[in-house]
C-alpha cells in the first residue's frame, strides 16, 4: 500500500520534471507509458486529450497533482467495480 502511494507521487513528480503541473504532452506521455493496461484509450491521442480536459478542473490547460489524483481515484474506483462485478453476478 505504501509503495503504491509512493509510486503515484514519484510518477507525477518525474513526469512534471520539476514543475508543479503536467504540461504540454507530459500528461499524454504518462498515460501512454504508465496506464496503457488500465485504460482502453491510452493510445488514442484525442481520447487522452479529452480526458485531460475533463480532469482540468480549473481550466488552466495543465494537470495539477490534485487533478491527477482525480484520475487515480477514478481508475481505482473502476478497478474495484470490475472486481465487485466479477465476484457477484447481480448488477
Ligand atoms: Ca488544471
Amino acid at each position: 500500500m505504501e509503495s503504491a502511494i509512493k509510486t503515484v507521487v514519484t510518477t507525477f513528480l518525474s513526469s512534471t520534471r520539476g514543475k508543479e503541473n503536467l504540461e504540454g504532452g507530459a500528461f499524454q506521455k504518462l498515460v501512454k507509458k504508465q496506464l496503457g493496461g488500465m485504460m482502453e484509450n491510452a493510445d488514442c491521442s484525442s481520447a487522452v486529450k479529452e480526458m485531460q480536459r475533463g480532469l482540468d478542473a480549473d481550466n488552466d490547460g495543465k494537470v495539477s497533482f490534485q487533478e491527477y489524483l482525480t484520475l487515480i481515484g477514478y481508475l481505482a474506483n473502476s478497478a474495484s467495480e470490475r472486481k465487485a462485478g466479477a465476484n457477484a453476478n447481480a448488477s
